[in-house]
């Protein structure tokens, strides 16, 4: 197999698969988009991802896009890892909480800086930034008490569910989330951060 590449900026959802890449001890090379420099819109990066977002992930098969998805690859393609758990409601419960954290908390916490997309007006992006800290309270509040057994997300058994939990959780202080209100996932943050999949993302650049 010819190495994958990862197309990634700094502190966002692809850092999930490169935990992930890196739990299952897979080859990858890491393609930096530079968002400051909008790099993400530009006619090269669309030609990987028409939709202008990271992650994309690029194999000898072709471009997969959308984190849930390229997490399921991963694990798929590197079962010694045993990143989805064999056990059907398990598993779908595993992607029951990724798809919360792709399709709600994630797009909560965009109304922070990708206000453009859902409206025009200055005081739109305003109402909508102001409202951030309080949809990811919200979101946090859910994990806690719903979604996070402990440790980890399926309790003591790892799952892909994992990395994608912790990267949405390093997103709350910055969203005006006091994650010390939450002990059950300020353990596991605290808990992932001293992984070695996630110490060699942060040493790569990815966080
Ligand atoms: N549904 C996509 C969302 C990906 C996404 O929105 N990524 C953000 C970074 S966390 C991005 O690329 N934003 C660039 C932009 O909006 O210009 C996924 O789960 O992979």
């Amino acid at each position: 197999m010819t190495t994958m590449t990862l197309h990634y900026a700094r502190g966002t959802i692809a850092c999930a698969v490169a935990i992930a890449l890196n739990e299952a001890q897979a080859e990858y090379t890491a393609q930096r988009v530079d968002f400051s420099a909008g790099e993400q819109r530009s006619a090269a990066y669309l030609a990987v991802n028409p939709k202008g977002r990271v992650p994309a992930l690029v194999s000898e098969r072709g471009v997969l896009t959308e984190t849930s998805a390229i997490l399921d690859y991963v694990a798929a393609t590197h079962p010694q890892a045993g990143l989805v758990p064999e056990d059907a409601h398990e598993a779908a419960q595993m992607r029951s909480v990724m798809t919360y954290l792709a399709s709600t908390a994630h797009v909560n916490h965009a109304h922070g800086m990708r206000g453009h997309r859902w409206a025009d007006r200055p005081e739109s992006h305003a109402d909508m930034r102001a409202k951030v800290s309080q949809t990811m309270t919200d979101s946090a509040t859910y994990i806690e008490d719903h979604a996070l057994r402990g440790p980890f997300v399926l309790g003591e058994v790892y799952s892909l569910a994992d990395p994608y939990l912790f990267v949405v959780s390093t997103w709350l202080p910055g969203d005006g989330v006091d994650i010390g209100r939450f002990p059950k996932l300020a353990a596991f943050q605290k808990r992932m951060w001293k992984r070695d999949a996630v110490r060699m993302a942060m040493a790569d650049g990815f966080l």
